[in-house]
């Protein structure tokens, strides 16, 4: 006979294996903190299911949790463990497991370790994920910067309009609307933390993970909202305040607590830089970074440029400029004759808003602060020869078209390519609009509206950055970078 006390041990291991038994539902994740009884999890039915699993904190006992399960029967008695027949376990990789498979029968997912962890049982596609979609850097100040989410969402487009009642959109674009059912959440650290701290890609990369470490930041969110800044699609955007000047950050979205996308990083501007952000401008969606308009023209309490905000003196004009492009646009007999098999009046609008957006909102920049002289010292005459890319021994050192611009001087020059914002009491960088933002109009518009770019072999380089997307003899994306600007923080040109 047993001793007593061995008996009752065998007794409450049995409750125990009994009372932590759970069904997991379908297509709901569910959360475990940490503990000492690790569940056991009966899997739904289903022809063809994706069980994932995601770490949220790793245990602190170090070896890990490991996960097993088995599609044979939920109503097995044996707990699925290693090495058991029919058994399988799921690998975890950066705190992420996927496991994909016919579960006919149901099934038992056991979990070996101790820490916190999710689970989702889904049949479609898995609950945790890693998305193959990045975020994407607007720009950034001394401490600001505009972040959107990678697009989430496709936009209804415009139907294209007929003729003879082929109306071209109006200059002032309404303010899109969308209404996301979409969680979203930005992650945010400096890429080399302070010591003691981890670097945000050495946890786990799972979104519970991730938005643990938001709940402890000091940056703020002072705006979030969605935006179609490009015929890409929807986006969450966030305006962010209290950065570090001159630091690199490195940032995550997660998508529903459940989906990560990223890392990108991008770093702050040093703390001298005197440009404000300007966001949200119905008729120029597209412009999301910082522009030489003196700061002190911001109202009070407001720390970036949108369409409330910016001052009409910018805004009329160039509204008018639109209207009177489309005006002329539309003495062509627009959606009768095809100028084109490719393109239409409308696509033609649509670059042409997207160019004299670029160009008008003059943006700012600032050479990294890993390759400070990653720009052109001294500013380039109107007659120069392309300035975009400089070639190195190495061909890897591909300096941005920064140009420097002087504050302006006694007689009261102004030192913009726009003469409708206010003069800049400064010196600054101005980041040149890609050139691919010029030859788009070009290929776009109808020939007897004479739109010209400057060609890379005279002086296109005096005023665009060339050679970064397209070639220099225009061999669409074979330039040096193929884009304007990459993941890790590297802007090149202005390429909206
Ligand atoms: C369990 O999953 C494996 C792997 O997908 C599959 O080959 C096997 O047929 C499944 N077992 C049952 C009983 O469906
Ligand atoms: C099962 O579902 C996954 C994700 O939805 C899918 O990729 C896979 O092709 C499906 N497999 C079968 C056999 O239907
Ligand atoms: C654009 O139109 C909106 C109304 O749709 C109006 O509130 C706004 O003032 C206009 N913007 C400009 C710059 O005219
Ligand atoms: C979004 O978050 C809210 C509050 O945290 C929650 O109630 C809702 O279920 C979440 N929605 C999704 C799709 O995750
Ligand atoms: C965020 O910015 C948009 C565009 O400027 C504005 O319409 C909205 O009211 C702002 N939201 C908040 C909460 O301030
Ligand atoms: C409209 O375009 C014509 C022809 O290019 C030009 O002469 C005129 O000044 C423009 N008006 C405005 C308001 O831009
Ligand atoms: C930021 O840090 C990442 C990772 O170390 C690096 O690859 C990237 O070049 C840095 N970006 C800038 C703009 O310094
Ligand atoms: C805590 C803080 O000041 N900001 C943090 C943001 O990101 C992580 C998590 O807290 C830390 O490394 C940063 O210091």
């Amino acid at each position: 006979m047993l001793p007593t006390s061995l008996l009752c041990l065998l007794h409450a291991a049995i409750v125990f294996a009994q009372a932590t038994r759970q069904q997991l539902p379908l297509n709901k994740p569910l959360s475990f903190s940490q503990s000492n009884s690790p569940p056991i999890l009966i899997i739904p039915n289903s022809g063809n299911l994706t069980v994932s699993i995601a770490i949220c904190s790793e245990d602190p006992g170090g070896s890990g949790q490991r996960f097993f399960l088995t599609n044979a029967s939920s109503d097995s008695p044996n707990v699925p463990g290693p090495g058991g027949n029919g058994v399988y376990e799921i690998i975890l990789n950066q705190g992420l497991g996927i496991f994909n498979g016919p579960f006919p029968n149901g099934g038992v997912l056991a979990v070996n370790g101790q820490g916190s962890f999710e689970v989702g049982a889904s049949d479609s596609g898995p609950i945790h994920a890693i998305l193959p979609t990045f975020p994407l850097l607007g720009d950034t100040t001394s401490s600001q910067a505009l972040l959107f989410s990678a697009p989430f969402a496709a936009i209804e487009a415009a139907p294209e309009p007929t003729f003879p009642s082929y109306t071209l959109p109006q200059a002032n674009l309404s303010i899109p609307q969308y209404t996301s059912t979409h969680n979203f959440s930005l992650i945010l650290a400096p890429t080399t933390p302070q010591s003691g701290q981890r670097k945000l890609t050495d946890i786990s990369q799972t979104g519970c993970a991730l938005n643990a470490q938001q709940s402890s930041n000091a940056s703020t969110a002072i705006n979030q909202t969605l935006w179609s800044r490009d015929a890409d699609g929807w986006r969450n955007q966030w305006l962010i305040d209290g950065l570090t000047p001159s630091t690199n950050y490195t940032a995550y979205v997660v998508q529903d607590n459940t989906k990560v996308s990223g890392p990108i990083y991008f770093a702050t501007k040093s703390s001298a830089f005197p440009c404000p952000l300007v966001h949200s401008l119905p008729y120029c969606p597209s412009v999301a970074y910082s522009v030489p308009i003196p700061a002190s023209l911001l109202p009070s309490g407001q720390k970036a440029f949108d369409s409330d905000s910016l001052p009409s003196g910018i805004s009329n004009p160039l509204l008018a400029s639109l209207t009177n492009f489309t005006t002329m646009l539309s003495t062509f007999p627009c959606g009768r004759d095809m100028y084109s098999p490719l393109v239409t009046c409308q696509d033609c609008q649509i670059a042409y808003r997207r160019w004299l957006c670029a160009v008008s909102f003059v943006r700012c920049g600032e050479s990294s602060p890993q390759r400070l002289d990653s720009f052109t010292a001294t500013p380039v005459a109107s007659t120069a020869t392309g300035m975009g890319v400089r070639p190195t021994a190495a061909g890897q050192e591909v300096p941005s078209a920064l140009l420097p611009v002087s504050a302006p001087t006694a007689s009261g020059s102004p030192n913009t390519r726009n003469q409708n914002i206010p003069a800049l009491n400064t010196d600054y960088l101005m980041l040149l609009p890609c050139l691919e933002t010029c030859t788009a109009v070009d290929r776009a518009c109808p020939p007897f509206l004479q739109f010209r770019c400057p060609l890379p072999k005279f002086n296109a380089g005096a005023s665009y950055g060339v050679g970064y997307i397209d070639g220099f003899g225009g061999d669409k994306g074979g330039g040096v970078t193929g884009v304007a600007q990459d993941r890790w923080g590297n802007v090149w040109c202005n390429g909206v």
